[in-house]
This record gives structure tokens, sequence and C-alpha cells, in this order.
């Protein structure tokens, strides 16, 4: 039996990979982060009593920043695969923590690849670091591929470079499989709320149910290349299955802006929804005339990305890989989970939900 160890299991993309390995047999160690609240929703179908028979997933304290965690949790665990997805993966937050930023996600990179090579685990565990689309940040090309030179715009994105060529870097120096998937932005009903396409889904969401009425977004006009999570987790998977390490960009070809996300969810919403202003002053109508999307320019970022699209065909080639879930699919079904979410809370309001019901 394979034995995976995932950085970041509590993650959007940690809990698609983990049921994703579990389902292909591996026995699965994920490392998680101590917080005052819990923050295992995500995986908390996966999770078994350990008493049980037959448990295959496992979680470890740690944290990306403390080497002696990860030292630790590698030797006991000696794992084949080891994921790298922990991150402070919030570029605009990048911005405000920059020092934080850069020791998870460059350093954080680093102290993984040298656990590997203290223990003497170059032969046996192969590396997988997530990197990212941001790094291509002022574009140089367009569509990017592996080849197209990188450009950070973020403290999130010179970190996330770092960590990309130190893995790199161990690749050559010291013989790890170590790989890069160069992943475009992927998302998904489980997305953190505070990235723009779940914002707009539940703030959608929750004002046809009538529990809010604006919602603020910043930049419009940025054009992004979005998938879902759960075919980009395939590839993570599919990256270290090669003989050789290697680099590869993985997107779905196809670029909508900020603006048009707003559109398709409202279409998949059934909400009536016209634009008008420009710059600051535009603002999203609905059939009331209500204004229920403005701009807020405390969103917009010091330095922006503001077009992204990728050229895959690397991975098609090599991996195997391709997209099964297009844009529509993916509006779809993170509108109707949102709409979900939205229809309880209205329920809890109407029925005069109190909180002090539950403190007695
Ligand atoms: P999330 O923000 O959903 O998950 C990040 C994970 O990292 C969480 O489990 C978080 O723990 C954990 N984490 C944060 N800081 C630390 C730390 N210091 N030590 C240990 N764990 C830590 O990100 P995604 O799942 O969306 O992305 C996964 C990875 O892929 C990230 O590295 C991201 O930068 C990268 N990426 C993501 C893309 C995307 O579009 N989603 C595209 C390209 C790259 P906690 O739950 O406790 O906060
Ligand atoms: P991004 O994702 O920065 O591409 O990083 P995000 O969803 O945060 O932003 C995408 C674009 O939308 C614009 N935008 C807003 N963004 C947020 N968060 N909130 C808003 O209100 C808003 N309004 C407009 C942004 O300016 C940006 O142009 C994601 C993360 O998952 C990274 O970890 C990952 O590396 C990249 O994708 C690929």
């Amino acid at each position: 039996m394979k034995r995976a160890l995932i950085t970041g299991v509590t993650g959007q993309d940690g809990a698609y990979l983990a049921e994703l390995l579990l389902d292909k047999g591996y026995e699965v160690h994920g490392i998680k982060r101590r917080a005052s609240s819990f923050n295992t929703k995500r995986i908390d179908h996966l999770y078994r009593d350990p008493h049980e028979a037959g448990v295959r997933f496992f979680l470890h304290h740690g944290d990306v920043t403390d080497s002696s965690s990860l030292i630790r949790i590698m030797q006991q665990v000696q794992p084949d695969e080891v994921y790298n997805l922990a991150a402070q993966s919030h570029v605009a937050v990048s911005f405000e923590q920059p020092e934080y930023t850069a020791d998870t996600n460059a350093l954080g990179t680093l102290r993984l690849l040298e656990a590997i090579r203290i223990l003497g685990m170059q032969k046996r565990a192969r590396f997988y670091q997530a990197s990212t689309s941001e790094m291509y940040g002022m574009v140089q090309e367009i569509p990017q591929r592996e080849t197209t030179p990188f450009y950070p715009r973020s403290p999130y994105a010179a970190a996330k470079l770092y960590a990309y060529w130190i893995t790199v870097n161990y690749r050559e120096a010291f013989g790890v499989h170590a790989s890069n998937g160069i992943l475009f932005n992927h998302e998904s009903p489980v997305r953190g709320e505070n990235f723009v396409t779940r914002k707009i889904t539940r703030g959608l969401a929750r004002i046809k149910l009538g529990l809010q009425s604006c919602l603020y977004l910043g930049n419009l006009d940025a054009k992004r290349d979005w998938g879902h999570a759960r075919d980009y987790v395939i590839a993570q998977w599919l990256i270290l299955q090669q003989d050789n390490p290697g680099d590869y960009v993985i997107a779905s070809g196809h670029q909508y802006s900020v603006r048009e996300f707003v559109a398709a969810v409202a279409r998949a919403m059934e909400i009536e929804l016209t634009w008008r202003g420009s710059g600051l002053d535009e603002q999203g109508v609905d059939a009331n005339g209500r204004v229920i999307v403005a701009v807020d320019p405390r969103y917009f970022r010091p330095t922006e990305v503001d077009t992204l699209l990728g050229d895959a065909s690397k991975a098609k080639r090599e991996l195997g890989w391709e997209p099964s879930i297009g844009f529509d699919e993916l509006v779809r079904e993170m509108a109707h989970a949102d709409l979900r979410a939205a229809q309880r809370d209205a329920l809890i309001t109407q029925h005069g939900y109190r909180a002090d019901d539950f403190n007695e």
C-alpha cells in the first residue's frame, strides 16, 4: 500500500486530494495546524475513529514553519509521496503579511525538502510542489506555458517563485523526484469564502434569499483561467506517477473576467442582472432596480495580475491529463451548493434562531 503525506490537508485541494488517494487505496497522512476552533470541516467526512479496523486516514499536528514537526512526521510516516499544498494562499492578504507568507510559502517548501534530505529519503519520497500561475504575474506571453518567463506581482507570488526554484534545485542537486504543478485558478463548493468565485456564489445566494443586500467586489476586469479542483488534484497525482520529475502547467485554456463570472452566477441563480456605470461607479442592478453588486476599492491590490490564460498541452501529452468539468458546470455546482447553504440560513433566521437557546 502506498503512503502519502499531504501538507495543507484541511484546505480545498487537500480535501479533494485526500479523497482521491483514499479511493486509490493509499494510506493518507495529513498535517494540520493547531487552531482554537475546528478547522477540519472539509475532511470530516473522510475521518474515521482510529480505533476502528482498516483506518487509512491519519492526521498529525504540525506546521510548515516548524522544521522539527516536519522531520518528526516525515520520519514517522515514511511517505512514498509528499504533496506540499500548505500555504498562506490569499494573494491580497500576502500584502498585509508578507513575512509570514514568505516563511510559510517559500521557507516551508525548503524545510520539507530539507527533511527529505536529512532523513536520507531522496530515493524513496517523491515530492509535489503546489506552484501557481501567479508566478507569471505581469504576463510575458499569451497563453502561458512551462517556458514562459515569470514576473511575480505580490509577496505571495514572489514566495511561490522561491518555492518553485528550490524544488527544481533539489531535483538537480540531490536527485529528489521533485516536481512543480503550475496550477491556474481552480475552484469548488469548498473554495475559501474570500476568494472571488466563492465570494460571488455565496454573496449572490444570500442576496437571493434576502440575507444580504449588496455584494462588494474589487477589480471586475481581472481575467482568470478557472477550472474545478476535483480535476486539478488528479493532475497533482499524475505528476508524481511519472518516471521522471518535471514541471507542468495545469489549466483549462479558457478565460473569463470577474464580471463575466458574476453574470454567469446570476444566470445560474435566475437573478436578473444588468450592469450600469463604469469604473468605480460600476454597479449590477436587479429587476427591481436595486443595486446588488458594487465596486469597493478596498479590494483592489497594490499590484494586480490582470490576465491569466494557461496552455496545458504538455500535461495532455505527457500525463494524459485534460479537465473534465467546464466553466458552466463549475458555476452551476458552486451556485447550487451556496443556494442550499443560504436556504438553510434563511430558514434558521425565519424560525427565530436565538444563540441563547443553545447556551442554556
Ligand atoms: P487553501 O487556502 O484552501 O488551503 C491552504 C492549506 O494550507 C490549509 O490546509 C491551511 O491550513 C494550510 N496552511 C496554511 N499555513 C500553514 C502552515 N504554516 N503550516 C501548515 N499548514 C498551513 O488553498 P488551496 O487548497 O486552494 O490551495 C492549495 C495549494 O495550492 C496552496 O499552496 C496554494 O497556494 C496553491 N495553489 C492554489 C490554487 C487555487 O486556485 N486554489 C492555484 C495554484 C496554486 P488551515 O486550514 O489551518 O488554514
Ligand atoms: P487569485 O484569486 O488572486 O487569482 O489567487 P482570487 O479569487 O482572490 O482573485 C481573482 C481575481 O479577482 C479579483 N477580485 C477579487 N478577489 C477577491 N479575493 N475578492 C474580491 O472582492 C475581488 N474582486 C475582484 C482579484 O483582484 C483577482 O484579480 C488564487 C489563489 O488560490 C492563489 O493561492 C493561487 O495561486 C491563484 O489563485 C492561482
